[in-house]
């Protein structure tokens, strides 16, 4: 299954060293204007090969936009983009043609499919996020004529927390930190896992800023419930908070509730999200991301065939998927709050006749 999303649908094509990846984005409202640098640039955050501290595969990741715009504006028909594959070094996959990498999803998808793209995990690879991310940006776009903000930053990484979340200086970091005390002992971890061929894990803390109260599908579509399907989806992501989540259930009632007073509510545990329906505070989500499965170390595994083996992999990958994840989970609350945005619409007898 590759598509995602109810009344704004994706579907996304493509693998990592195929031709090209790409998406296409069904149910924009036409006459939306199609800032096509804003996608750029958001396809811009998440490429990779920007710095050390992510993969050294340098893709462009240049955007087409192939139909359902005119003159700049959305016009109400699909949106298919197209973003071509141009940094492959499939020779650096041949040693592991056979082999399973442990945490990968090699061995899954050879088992399920009893077919080997073996070349940078082929659809598996993250490689087709960066689809995701040029949906997302149209969705952003959406957002945008609402006042609607999606932000994201790193809270952590290998277990250094963030005490602040500022999202303003998380922009100008390399590895979108969210506290900049923290930074420069986030950056030295990575190093220190990457020099010693190793990787490390990390969470991206995700607020969406000014959504209204009322987004959300309940029973089966509930805005929580469909915030943590979208961002469990994303590769290597283990964990998923809506607010205070895990803490949740080891406080106390009184400490957890969030208090109502005319002008609002007096804090926010709840990360925005009630009875799956948003309530107007800001929608907070942690995503926690696991390590890097591609590693340098020396493993054990096994082939296709089932013989064990010990195993150096070559090649390029991430010491810390979880900052380029970040721009991922974005996109993917994007497209979410825009499609509960949509629905919404049809919510209410007195709402469907505002617009008849
Ligand atoms: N895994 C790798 O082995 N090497 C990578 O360079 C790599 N880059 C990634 C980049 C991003 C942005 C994301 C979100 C994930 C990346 N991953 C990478 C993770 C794998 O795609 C993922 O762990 C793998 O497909 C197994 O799936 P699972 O971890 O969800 O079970």
């Amino acid at each position: 299954m590759n598509s995602f999303g109810s009344r704004l649908r994706y579907s996304t094509f493509g693998e990592s060293h195929g031709v090209a990846i790409g998406c296409l984005l069904d149910g924009v409202p036409a006459g939306l204007k199609i800032d096509e640098a804003f996608i750029q640039s958001e396809l811009d955050r998440r490429k990779p090969g920007k710095s050390e501290f992510e993969t050294a595969r340098k893709e462009d990741d240049k955007v087409e936009i192939l139909s359902g715009t005119f003159e700049g504006y959305s016009t109400g028909t699909p949106i298919a983009m197209l973003i071509y594959n141009t940094n492959q070094k499939s020779k650096d996959y041949s040693n592991i043609k056979d082999i399973f990498r442990p945490g990968h999803a090699d061995f899954t998808y050879f088992h399920k499919y009893g077919i080997r793209d073996y070349r940078g995990g082929g659809r598996s690879s993250a490689r087709e996020t960066a689809a995701r991310v040029a949906a997302g940006a149209i969705a952003k776009l959406m957002l945008n004529e609402l006042s609607i903000e999606v932000k994201s930053g790193i809270s952590e990484v290998a277990g250094i927390k963030a005490d602040i979340f500022d999202y303003e200086s998380a922009k100008e970091s390399i590895i979108y930190a969210l506290d900049a005390s923290k930074e420069s002992a986030q950056k030295a971890a990575i190093l220190k896992a990457k020099n010693s061929h190793d990787s490390v894990g990390g969470v991206s803390r995700i607020i969406i800023k000014n959504a209204p109260i009322g987004l959300g599908q309940p029973l089966y579509y509930k805005l929580d419930g469909v915030l943590a399907d979208a961002m469990m989806g994303l590769n290597a992501v283990k964990a998923v908070e809506i607010g205070d989540g895990i803490l949740s259930a080891s406080i106390e009632g009184s400490q957890n509730n969030d208090e109502i007073r005319a002008d609002g509510f007096k804090t926010n545990h709840s990360g925005g999200v009630l009875g799956g329906i948003s309530n107007g505070e800001d929608i907070i989500l942690n995503v926690y991301f696991k390590p890097t499965p591609s590693i340098f170390k020396e493993q054990e595994t096994v082939t296709t065939t089932n013989k064990e083996v010990n195993f150096s992999l070559k090649g390029r990958h991430d010491p810390c998927v979880a900052i380029r994840g970040s721009i991922v989970c974005e996109a993917m609350a994007a497209l979410v709050i825009a499609d509960m945005l949509l629905l919404n619409m049809g919510s209410t007898m007195s709402g469907i006749k505002k617009y008849y």
